[in-house]
């Protein structure tokens, strides 16, 4: 069995390679791993349904997700872009304080993704200027890609 300390390790020198957490002191970052779940996919499986109320945000540990959502003259959602490793998801509903805008389909059997509550989140990056700012033009972005899609 793994202990507690290896798993810790583990997971730190994982969220130092994800681009976005790659800034945060190392405290910080400790302070994450030690809040996280990891939750556990098999393919098709939905782990994000578009319109649900959402409170966590994904990071993908093990496999690959895609996204799909609705769209304008479409009956059946559809295939935006597909995420994997290192990636992350489900920032929206938590920063935009909306619904949950797209889904998000398990695409890999053992898929595994790190979950971090909305108040853990809130810790990650609200005291945290740079990657409140980085993750709020990001959503713009996609803003902006969901009206190209005319999904409202
Ligand atoms: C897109 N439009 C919308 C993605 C992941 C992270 C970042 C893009 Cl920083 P949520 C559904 C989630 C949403 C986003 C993700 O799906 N998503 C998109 C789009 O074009 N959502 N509306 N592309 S992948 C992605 C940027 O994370 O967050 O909580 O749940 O609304």
């Amino acid at each position: 069995m793994q202990t507690t300390q290896a798993r810790h390790q583990e997971y730190f020198t994982f969220l130092r390679s994800v681009s976005l957490l790659k800034q945060l002191p190392e405290e910080k970052l400790g302070r994450i791993v030690d809040c996280l779940e990891v939750e556990y996919f098999e393919k098709g499986e939905y782990i994000i349904r578009e319109g649900e109320e959402g409170n966590t945000f994904f990071i993908i540990a093990k496999g690959q997700v895609t996204v799909t959502q609705s769209s304008e003259g479409f009956t059946q959602p559809q295939e935006i872009k597909t995420l994997g490793v290192g990636d992350y998801f489900g920032e929206r509903a938590l920063i935009s304080e909306d619904v949950r805008s797209a889904n998000i389909i398990c695409n890999e059997n053992d898929t595994q993704c790190l979950v971090v509550d909305r108040d853990n989140f809130n810790q990650m990056v609200g005291t945290y200027e740079e990657l409140q700012t980085y993750l709020k033009e990001y959503v713009g972005e996609l803003s902006k890609s969901d009206e190209r899609r005319h999904f409202l």
